[in-house]
């Protein structure tokens, strides 16, 4: 199939490309690298050096003899975004391209509006292009489980039955963000839905849990082909925070009391599932949901996990526990449904220990650039809506003693 790729300099739409390509597929990919902007702009970097796009491509052609088509642009051009559809004719549009943090959403007013006008209308130009020069491509929406938040009940896949007042009905389940990121996903999954019903295109919103792995195996050893991993507050994600904490031998961060349950998939598992979704399109006019993780942990439960298997590698961390800079229950029911990618086919295979040992085994090598920018790893955006600059390593002990009493 020819899959288009928005987003493809990113930490999915990099490893994707190879995973498709490897698989028999035609990638085609967009990108303006606005994520190597925002890193840099909470003044971080990748853990692991990424090449430029130029040595990129160059490295993909070697490694897998097929071409890469690369068009460099903003996916809220239109006119760019039309050019794209009408000379690469995808038969899927997968969608990377949106700004993927929530601190950084949350960091001020001008932060909020820019994650949301950016990934909104990033989204409406792919929903437009397919209707206007494509009719038939499928658009797989990389959308959240963030979006339900944390419900006191079981959480179905996009939908629910409901009986209120005698009468019955099936609805979206309700969906709870927590923060200005997680909403501008939830706007882009009603929008789909809209699209879906009114255009009669064909849609999978994937509401993915937190990723975390520094490669596949298909990227080998050329470091051309590596693909990012961030730890920086705003884009580094929990279990990818912790490995490159672990590696420096700083303490690691669950926030609060660390009890808050998500559900997490390593970046190998991510990219299966991906192409499950990819090759088993919905119908005309179907908007369909796909819950994808593999496993629920608590968020302090992983730092164990780490700090134990970084400890069989003989580095030294303790796990201490920061004041929670968001507004987000610690305490609280989760049960996530996730039958209808297994049903496709997937099956996890990956313990969260084996991949964190691949993890720390490539980022061991990478210390000094962690260590480098570590300034990076204080989560000082607070939920309440201001930015608190203090010291470090001294703010993390008097942090952590607050977080314990
Ligand atoms: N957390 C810590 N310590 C840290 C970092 C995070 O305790 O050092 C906690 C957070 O408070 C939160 C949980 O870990 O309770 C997850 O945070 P995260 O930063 O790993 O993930 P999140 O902000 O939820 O966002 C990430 C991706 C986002 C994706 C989402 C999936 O950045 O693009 O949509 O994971 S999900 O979490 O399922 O919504």
């Amino acid at each position: 199939m020819r899959v288009l790729i928005a987003g493809i300099d990113g930490y999915l739409g990099w490893t994707l490309a190879q995973y498709l390509v490897d698989t028999g597929h035609e990638v085609a990919g967009i990108d303006n690298y606005s994520r190597r902007s925002w890193v840099a702009e909470m003044d971080s970097w990748s853990a692991i050096p990424i090449a430029p796009m130029s040595e990129r491509l160059q490295g993909f052609h070697e490694r897998y003899r097929e071409k890469l088509t690369f068009y460099e642009g903003d996916l809220q051009d239109y006119s760019l975004v039309e050019k794209v559809f009408n000379e690469f004719e995808p038969n899927a549009v997968v969608h990377l391209g949106e700004c993927p943090s929530a601190p950084y959403s949350m960091i001020d007013r001008d932060h909020a509006v820019y994650v949301q006008t950016n990934n909104i209308n990033s989204t409406f130009n792919l929903i437009f292009a397919i209707k206007d020069h494509s009719p038939e491509t499928h658009l797989v929406k990389l959308g959240t489980m963030g979006e339900y938040g944390t419900p006191n009940t079981d959480i179905p896949e996009g939908f629910f039955d409901v009986e209120y007042r005698g009468r019955r009905d099936r609805f979206p389940y309700p969906r709870q963000a927590p923060s200005w990121y997680h909403w501008s996903k939830v706007h882009g999954s009603n929008n789909i839905m809209f699209a879906c019903k009114t255009l009669g295109i064909s849609a999978t919103d994937i509401m993915q849990g937190v990723v975390f792995g520094t490669q596949i195996e298909q990227m080998g050893d050329d470091p051309r082909l590596s693909t990012r991993l961030d730890f920086d507050q705003a884009f580094g994600t929990a279990i990818n925070r912790f490995a490159c904490q672990a590696v420096i031998e700083h303490p690691l961060t669950p926030y609060g009391k660390g009890s808050q349950q998500r559900g997490f998939i390593p970046l190998r598992e991510s990219m299966k599932c991906l192409k499950l979704a990819i090759e088993n399109p919905a119908a005309m006019g179907e908007y369909r949901v796909f819950n994808q993780f593999a496993e629920v942990h608590s968020i302090d439960g992983l730092a164990r996990t780490v700090q134990h298997v970084a400890s069989g590698l003989g580095l030294d961390v303790e796990v201490k526990n920061l004041e929670n800079p968001r507004m987000e229950l610690e305490e609280h029911y989760y049960n996530p449904d996730h039958s209808k990618l297994r049903e496709l086919g997937y099956t996890p295979t990956q313990s969260v220990e084996d991949e964190v040992r691949i993890m720390l085994s490539d980022l061991i090598p990478q210390r000094e650039r962690i260590e480098e920018k570590k300034g990076s790893l204080l989560p000082d955006v607070q939920w309440g809506g201001y930015r608190r600059r203090s010291g470090y390593l001294g703010d993390i002990e008097a942090q952590a003693a607050e977080g314990q009493s």
